[in-house]
């Protein structure tokens, strides 16, 4: 059982203002630290079970596929703190693994999510959850501090064989000095707009680094299905009476993805 963090709270206005100002929060308690094993438990089990041919970095809706990953996102303390950023009204449309193993050099250039999701409006908070011990050593995820304040970045395509993604923005386009890295310990959390820039360097440690992100928008966020028709959503808090995008079925055991983007009614229970 995942033991629930005893510094677990909701975000004060401060936090909340901050959030507003920069465009992220770190540090935020989930998990205690008894959790550890469990969570690497989790991350050994589910992982297992896929194909070895297929990256699990390109892999996005495990919370449609698992049972288990579905009821790790509904952590009361997780909706607590995603709530107070946007509203009593959400649900979640992603969730997915970050890995990168000991001594991995793939690298998650500088980003803007919401340049590459054809949602409107732009109001996704994205939990970045570390599954284990999270520094600059082991390639913790960065961000640019503000940056989603500063309207859409210029990507460039960059096709280099260690990118996650293949679009980038160059590091001369934005104050480096604006750089934060979230180190976090495992069962702890970060909040990030979908507007900040972020990403992360290679993993030069002998420790794996691996975040999951479960993605969460307010019930008015609409998907183009033209771009996305995979796009579905799972009510996470409160209600939804605008209906505007494809409900997802809640998972009732554990299946594994096969691909980037999958509709629910194709997880079949497998164990
Ligand atoms: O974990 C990382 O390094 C990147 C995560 C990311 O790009 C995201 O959460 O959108």
């Amino acid at each position: 059982m995942f033991k629930i963090d005893k510094n677990v709270r909701r975000l004060s206005d401060s936090e909340k203002k901050q959030y507003e100002k920069d465009g992220y929060i770190t540090g935020l308690p989930v998990f205690s630290r008894e959790s550890k094993t469990n969570l690497d438990n989790l991350f050994t089990s589910l992982t297992s079970k896929l194909d070895k041919k297929i990256d699990i970095n390109q892999t996005n809706y495990w919370h449609k596929a698992s049972a288990k990953f579905y009821n790790l996102c509904r952590t009361p303390a997780i909706l607590d703190y995603v709530e107070d950023i946007i509203g009593p009204n959400f649900y979640q449309w992603g969730g997915q693994f970050f890995v990168k193993e000991p001594n991995d050099e793939s690298v998650v250039p500088w980003h803007q999510d919401a340049q590459y999701w054809p949602l409107s409006p732009s109001k996704t908070v994205t939990v970045w959850l570390a599954m284990y011990d999270t520094d600059e050593a082991n390639g913790a995820m960065r961000i640019v501090k503000g940056s989603h304040k500063q309207g859409i970045f210029k990507h460039r395509v960059n096709s280099s064989k260690h990118f996650v993604l293949d679009q980038e923005v160059p590091e001369d386009k934005f104050n480096t000095s604006d750089i934060v890295s979230l180190n976090l310990k495992a069962g702890e959390v970060s909040l990030h707009d979908d507007g900040l820039l972020h990403g992360s360097l290679a993993n030069n440690s002998d420790r794996r680094r691996c975040g999951i992100t479960m993605r969460f928008a307010p019930v008015h966020v609409k998907a183009d299905l033209k771009v996305w028709p995979h796009f579905e959503t799972q009510l996470a808090r409160g209600i939804d009476n605008l209906n505007l995008n494809p409900i997802a079925k809640i998972p009732e055991g554990e299946a594994t993805p096969v691909k980037k983007f999958q509709y629910s009614r194709e997880f079949v229970k497998d164990w």
